[in-house]
């Protein structure tokens, strides 16, 4: 009745979007966007600014989460952080610690090193068994540079281009970070307490509560043993050099490159690993794409979401206010089933294209810097930037909307003012 190729090979469809068009944004809706971030400033006027222009901020007093919150930062609920893009022009490769977005269900539970336990049990394994955190990080290590990002990330997008609002985190584009995670590989994990060859889908439960329809229950997601299995899923203890900070896990999470944020669970105490797939009513509901153009899976009340598409950010407020002047223009680009081939800028809403120049490090299912040369001058702009990924998956003009405003990839348009002098 189940087959597990079948399975994955549902899961791992690609997503078919609208084919993407060069045409560039309609002038109405050019006039628009700079009319809701700049108050309706007439397109060419160089009137100086009324009053300030104000980047987004903290706008929800973040109670659930431990770290101190970094400048500029923009927390839309009790439990979100989004990371600064503007921030990130000083930054290298890896977004550091302190600045890496944040999306908690609830505060972090405290942790008692010794008294934490990892455990592993389940039919698809012959021997349950405990580790200790001791245990854990005495085992051989391996260190692997990937993005986490929220599947939500970019939501704010459909709500503008489809005037509906939803109840989630109104993330931009900063639900995203790249760290060097250090940790065990599940695999090992999973070895020592005997996989079993007829192993289908793996339970990963964190330690917190979350609640759908009334009911609660401890956070968890469920995967394919095809992708618990690969070297770089592994059990986290360490986040770029550090020991893995309260807000991202501590003492152990997982990470599965280039699945969508949630499967990257948190403060992680059991591992259940079983011979038939796992359906929980979360990942029924909530793991989905729902909407027309998203016909459902089997079980499944939508079409099962698992890998992250291609998006693109600029290193600048939003909207930005820059003097005229010769600017390096700097973004980040990523996707989230391999490395960045290229990335094609546009400084005038889309009508002309320009390569932007790929910095190195580009690595599959972490982010590709880039930059191109912009001599501003006086007006109101509105930059894109469109990537496009080694396996041709890119960003597409517009997205077909889904209820819950997961994985929007379209191509974004930044809103830029650029003043005269004086
Ligand atoms: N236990 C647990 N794991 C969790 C979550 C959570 O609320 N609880 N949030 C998930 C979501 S929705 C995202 S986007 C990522 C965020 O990871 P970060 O806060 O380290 O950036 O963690 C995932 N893992
Ligand atoms: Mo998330």
């Amino acid at each position: 009745m189940f087959d597990q190729d079948d399975y994955l090979r549902s899961r791992l469809q690609e997503y078919i979007w609208d084919k993407s068009t060069d045409s560039g944004l309609s002038r109405k809706r050019f006039l628009q966007i700079l009319a809701t971030v700049f108050g309706g400033t007439a397109l060419g006027s160089l009137a100086p600014v009324r009053g300030e222009v104000k980047a987004d901020t903290i706008k929800i007093k973040p109670t659930k989460i431990i770290k101190p919150v970094p400048p500029g930062y923009i927390s839309h609920s009790q439990g979100t952080l989004e990371m600064n893009w503007s921030a990130m022009y000083k930054k290298g490769y890896l977004v550091p610690n302190d600045w890496f977005y944040v999306h908690n269900r609830s505060k972090p539970p405290t942790f008692d090193p010794s008294a934490w336990r990892l455990q592993i049990e389940g039919n698809g394994v012959s021997q349950p068994k405990q580790f200790t955190y001791d245990e854990i990080i005495g085992m051989p290590s391996v260190s692997v540079t990937s993005a986490i990002e929220c599947a939500a990330n970019g939501r704010i997008f459909f709500e503008e281009a489809y005037n509906k609002p939803f109840s989630g985190a109104r993330w931009r584009l900063g639900a995203i970070g790249v760290a060097e995670w250090t940790g065990v590989p599940i695999s090992l994990l999973l070895e020592r307490a005997g996989l079993k060859s007829t192993a289908r889908d793996v339970l990963i439960e964190g330690a917190d509560l979350d609640s759908l329809d009334a009911k609660q229950f401890k956070y968890s997601y469920v995967v394919p043993i095809a992708k618990a299995l690969l070297d770089n899923s592994i059990l986290v203890y360490a986040m770029n050099g550090e020991a893995l900070p309260l807000d991202h896990g501590s003492p152990c999470r997982v990470i599965f490159p280039g699945w969508a944020g949630n499967a990257n669970v948190k403060w992680v105490e059991r591992i259940e690993v079983s011979t038939m797939p796992i359906y929980t009513e979360w990942i029924k509901k909530q793991a989905v794409l729902i909407g027309s153009n998203y016909p459902s899976e089997p079980s499944l009340e939508g079409k099962l979401i698992t890998y992250q598409n291609v998006k693109s950010a600029f290193e600048l407020e939003w909207p930005a206010v820059l003097r005229t002047g010769a600017y390096l223009l700097r973004g980040r680009s990523w996707s989230g089933k391999g490395k960045i081939a290229r990335v094609e800028v546009s400084l005038d809403g889309g009508r002309t294209w320009q390569l932007a120049r790929l910095r190195e490090p580009n690595l599959p299912f972490a982010w590709t810097r880039w930059d191109v040369d912009w001599d501003a001058m006086p007006g109101e702009y509105l930059l894109q930037a469109r990537a496009t990924d080694n396996l041709g998956n890119t960003q597409p003009d517009s997205v077909p909307w889904n209820n819950m405003g997961l994985l929007y990839g379209g191509v974004v348009s930044h809103p830029v003012r650029v003043q005269g002098e004086g």
